[in-house]
């Protein structure tokens, strides 16, 4: 402890503010703070506050809190540049610290005064982004049991096992859900009364949280997306339902274009719900119009910064040709087996549109599903536009194929979406009811047949 005591004077005027860099305008950022008072007498405290870089690398950084009560001092702090001015506390690294790379943490401290009730800091930002972690009235409270007989209450923690999701058993599951349609456009759908019908009627296994980043979405509100995103990540946390949690890239089809707000999303989403067992993280949507090394590479630098904040949890990597696995750019899964993401613990994405994708991609989902370990993170009944008839031929033939195969699938849309892949009619998100037969669509009704059958799930 004496080696690092830094008197507050001393090291602010040795270092002063003007030395401190500042992020790159490109820069990913994000970090996660835990503040814990250590030892507390009257009028007095010692606290410490590890600080984990959750962005790209920085070499220089400033912390910044408040201190919510108006007798609480700052005496003396250590491994940081501490000074304070009325609520607001300042402390900026100190020399062997200044570099922290994606994932590293430092631990800082101080001793302080108080007059009142030694409330704990709030607002802290690193380089001036907001931190999230177990600092004061930040922290989500701990989320809902499940429930016994919930599919996250019997599975928990899922993880890949060879080419198979597996449960907390380490036995193979297969998760059937549904996906909503652009969050930017359908939240109406997304209240209690629809997620207990996608729950207890449709005793859905998954709910996929499409967040577009264009056409409206996460680009145009960063803050305002992720918290809706962590809020349905919630509702589904408390029905024993999975979140998927989709980054829905989709136009440009290079995710490469959305890097740093990947970086940026999933540092945020993946700090605050890294205590959660109901999330799996989807990075890319429908990559297109781009080489398979480019997704890949894509993969190998938002993958580290999920796991920088939440180590154990699935993440689904898009594949080329809009998620086709390479087919539909007249390639095939060979590309990926032949050149992996160097990532474990990750599944990767095939999409289909029944009306439009048959016998060929069939064809290529039963080799792939042998070498990698496969998700069905979206697929349609009827073409890939997301409007015509249902081709119920070509969906029964895919859902029994998934199915022989244990492979999980999203449907594309719980939602009232004037178009023929939407499970229920256009209006009924105006209403309450989710649940009659007469709210259904064909897609609707075809898809709650066969998610709503008993699911079988291993527990031993
Ligand atoms: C479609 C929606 C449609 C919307 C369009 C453009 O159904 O209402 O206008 O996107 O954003 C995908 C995509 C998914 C598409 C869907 C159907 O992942 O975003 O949704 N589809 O076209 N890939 C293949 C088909």
């Amino acid at each position: 402890m004496q080696r690092t005591l830094a008197l507050l004077a001393t090291c602010a005027t040795a270092l002063g503010l003007t030395t401190l860099a500042t992020p790159q305008a490109e820069a990913a950022t994000g970090c996660k703070v835990e503040y814990t008072v250590t030892s507390q007498w009257t009028g007095g405290f010692q606290a410490g506050v590890k600080v984990t870089n959750l962005g790209d690398p920085v070499s220089g950084w400033t912390l910044r809190f408040t201190l919510p009560d108006a007798g609480q001092k700052v005496v003396q702090g250590w491994n940081a540049t501490w000074s304070q001015s009325g609520s607001a506390v300042t402390a900026t690294n100190v020399d062997w610290n200044r570099t922290l790379a994606t994932g590293a943490a430092t631990d800082l401290g101080f001793t302080g005064t108080f007059t009142g009730a030694n409330a704990k800091p709030t607002a802290f930002t690193l380089n001036g982004v907001t931190c999230t972690g177990s600092v004061g009235g930040e922290e989500p409270p701990p989320g809902p049991d499940p429930g016994p007989g919930t599919p996250v209450g019997i599975n928990g923690q899922l993880h890949v096992c060879g080419v198979n999701l597996c449960n907390q058993y380490n036995r193979p599951v297969q998760l059937r859900g549904m996906s909503t349609h652009g969050i930017q456009w359908f939240s109406k759908c997304y209240n209690s009364a629809s997620l207990d019908a996608l729950a207890k009627d449709w005793k859905s296994d998954l709910l996929r949280v499409a967040m577009y980043v264009q056409e409206g979405g996460y680009e145009t509100d960063p803050a305002g997306f992720t918290s809706r995103v962590n809020s349905l990540v919630d509702m589904a946390e408390a029905r024993g339902m999975y979140a998927m949690i989709d980054f829905h890239t989709l136009t440009p089809g290079d995710p490469n274009y959305n890097l740093d707000r990947a970086k940026t999303f999933f540092a945020s989403v993946a700090a605050r719900n890294a205590g959660k067992k109901n999330v799996i993280y989807e990075i890319a949507n429908e990559p297109n119009g781009v080489s398979w090394a480019a997704v890949k590479s894509y993969a190998e630098q938002v993958i580290p910064v999920i796991r920088a904040a939440d180590p154990d949890a699935v993440i689904i990597v898009g594949t080329r040709g809009w998620s086709s696995l390479g087919v539909s750019d007249g390639s095939d899964e060979t590309e990926i087996i032949n050149n992996p993401v160097n990532a474990t613990n990750i599944m990767y994405a095939f999409h289909f549109y029944a009306a439009s994708h048959q016998d060929n991609y069939r064809a290529a989902v039963s080799r792939a599903a042998t070498k990698l370990p496969l998700f069905v993170t979206e697929f349609g009944t009827v073409t890939y536009t997301g409007g015509g008839a249902v081709d119920r031929a070509s969906s029964t033939a895919w859902l029994d194929l998934l199915d022989r195969l244990k492979i999980g699938y999203a449907n594309w849309t719980y939602s009232d979406a004037n178009e023929g892949s939407a499970a229920f009619k256009p209006g009924t998100c105006n209403g309450t009811d989710y649940s009659s037969g007469g709210v259904l669509t064909e897609s609707g009704a075809l898809l709650k047949s066969r998610i709503s059958t008993p699911d079988t799930f291993p527990t031993s």
